[in-house]
């Protein structure tokens, strides 16, 4: 089964409820990051705990391996169940947001390829394999790879094996919804279930892919 992961980069505290809460019955989580959490606060987790879905908070986290202790130790205290952090800072720093996810029995995700046109500048040339590497050796939980190339996800797969691979990039960013789901774990999907007129209709829509 490929999870259905909501993004819900709403910014009205109600609406991002209303949104979740409609959607809830089609997915398998939902992933927050700095556009809610910087308008809601992070007390935005407590009104999505009644869902029990699990929360992954989309930090990016790329610090010194003591910031980024900091941040996941805030992260996972908030009520989050897992974290996505960059890998570009080393395998001292991103181990220490595998660390403190797995202490309080979560998850970390390492971006090994980013979905958006530009991401190519760097990521390609083996910047994404050396970084999917480091996630293998940091233990991390799995890899964030992008669903506007599945190619690469393939190329990135041989690497990872059975860890997860979560997608985002499917709808608005151009990636198709039936090809990415026989890659991956997971697809991220943001704007094309919050922006629709009827999003928990259209989640729903999405979810055939956890049949
Ligand atoms: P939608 N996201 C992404 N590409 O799009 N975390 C990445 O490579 C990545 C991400 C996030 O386009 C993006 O920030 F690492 O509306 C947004 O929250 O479907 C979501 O995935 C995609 O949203």
């Amino acid at each position: 089964m490929t999870e259905l992961i909501l993004s819900l980069d709403v910014l009205d505290r109600k609406e991002a409820v209303k949104v979740a809460e409609s959607c809830a019955p089609f997915i398998d989580a939902i992933k927050i990051g700095y556009p809610l959490v910087l308008s809601s606060g992070l007390s935005i987790v407590e009104d999505l705990a009644d869902l029990a879905l699990p929360l992954i908070a989309d930090f990016k986290v790329a610090d010194i391996p003591n910031t980024n202790r900091l941040i996941c130790e805030a992260v996972f205290s908030a009520g989050f169940d897992a974290v996505i952090a960059h890998g570009f800072v080393g395998a001292d720093a991103a181990r220490t947001c595998v660390e403190v996810a797995h202490r309080h029995s979560g998850a970390a995700y390492i971006v090994a390829e980013m979905s958006h046109p530009g991401a190519t500048e760097f990521f390609h040339g083996g910047v994404a394999e050396n970084l999917a590497e480091l996630a293998v050796s940091c233990r991390a939980d799995g890899i964030i790879a992008p669903a506007t190339r599945p190619d690469r996800i393939s190329r990135l797969r041989e690497i990872v094996g059975s860890k997860a691979i979560y997608s985002p990039g499917v709808g608005a960013q151009g990636g198709d919804l039936d090809t990415v789901a026989r890659l991956v774990d997971g697809v991220i999907v943001g704007r094309s279930i919050y922006e629709a007129e009827n999003p928990g209709a259209e989640a729903e829509r999405f979810s055939r892919i956890r049949r």
